[in-house]
């Protein structure tokens, strides 16, 4: 048996006007939640410092700059850092990357639990648009202000176990779950912002939205035998409502923790690495089993 007590740390939300040091507040304490629950390690969701600011048009540069960061961690950010180290937790988090060279992406990393860096990865399938839509209710515009991950979906040995990242959109791709699969991965966490209703159809409503999110993650694990954590941050951000439905899919598919609420809130639940085992080498043993004779059209080679 390879454990591991995985936290989901469920965001509420963060409005356009909280600083970084107020949200780094709220992640503090929900990681006093995890410690005391034996967590290992604590997965927050996509661009947690900050309000998800893709919904807000912007032209100005340098307005779009403050909502990135230049470093990780960074004075903001050292805090929670110091804290996942001081109770011995690992933590992924999400946030809006700047490089040195002027790259934007739509980032997030893994520690272990000293508090080092292991892992980063860069959101490959950036949903929305690039300029103003008057056609939408709202707007996304991850188009406008990142550029797709240049890193591709690599997996880590931490905790004695193969990890990767994915971001929100990620999810709902099949290809995302068999790049890591083909690795080995045990366990893919990924934090998301998603409204709670289509901006481009008023018809449809949450039940949807939740339902389409919970299948997209429970075949990802189901089909690569591996554990899904899917962190959410929730509720109304300055008018626009993000939903909820924060869960822990175990590497059959099931949903074996759940969140409740659209606030802050702490999912648990210990997790055994080996229960992977048995997927990957059965139904789901790719070296004996897969026909990629057949796949060409999805590496359009
Ligand atoms: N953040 C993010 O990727 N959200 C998308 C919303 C899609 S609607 C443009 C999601 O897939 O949940």
């Amino acid at each position: 048996m390879r454990e591991i007590v995985i936290g989901g740390a469920q965001l509420g939300a963060i409005q356009k006007s909280d600083s970084r040091e107020a949200v780094v507040a709220r992640m503090i304490a929900l990681l006093s939640q995890a410690a005391t629950a034996g967590c290992d390690l604590v997965v927050f969701p996509e661009l947690a410092l900050t309000t998800f600011f893709p919904r807000w048009w912007m032209e100005d540069a340098d307005e779009v700059e403050t909502w990135f960061e230049a470093e990780m961690p960074n004075e903001a950010t050292q805090p929670l850092f110091d804290a996942a180290k001081q109770h011995g937790i690992a933590i992924t988090f999400g946030y809006a990357e700047s490089t040195p060279d002027g790259h934007h992406y739509n980032t997030s990393i893994l520690t272990d639990k000293e508090g080092n860096i292991v892992g980063k990865y860069r959101k490959v399938h950036l949903p929305g648009h690039v300029e103003f839509d008057t056609e939408r209710a709202f707007q996304h515009l991850e188009k406008r202000y990142f550029e797709p991950g240049d890193l591709g979906f690599p997996v880590w040995k931490n905790l004695d176990a193969w990890m990767g990242m994915a971001i929100c959109n990620d999810r709902r791709w099949p290809e995302m779950y068999r790049e890591m699969g083909l690795q080995g991965v045990e366990l893919i966490t990924l934090g998301y912002n998603t409204p709670s209703v289509n901006s481009q159809d008023g018809n449809e409503g949450l039940a949807q939205r939740l339902y389409h999110s919970e299948l997209s993650m429970t075949a990802g694990a189901y089909q690569n035998a591996s554990w899904v954590v899917g962190v959410a941050k929730a509720g109304d951000e300055d008018g626009h409502p993000l939903m909820g439905g924060s869960i822990i899919v175990d590497p059959n598919g099931f949903v074996v923790a759940r969140a409740e609420t659209e606030e802050d809130e702490l999912i648990v639940h210990a997790c055994d690495m080996d229960m992977c085992n048995f997927g990957k080498k059965t139904i789901f043993d790719f070296a004996r089993h897969r026909r990629i004779e057949h796949y060409s059209r999805i590496t359009g080679q």
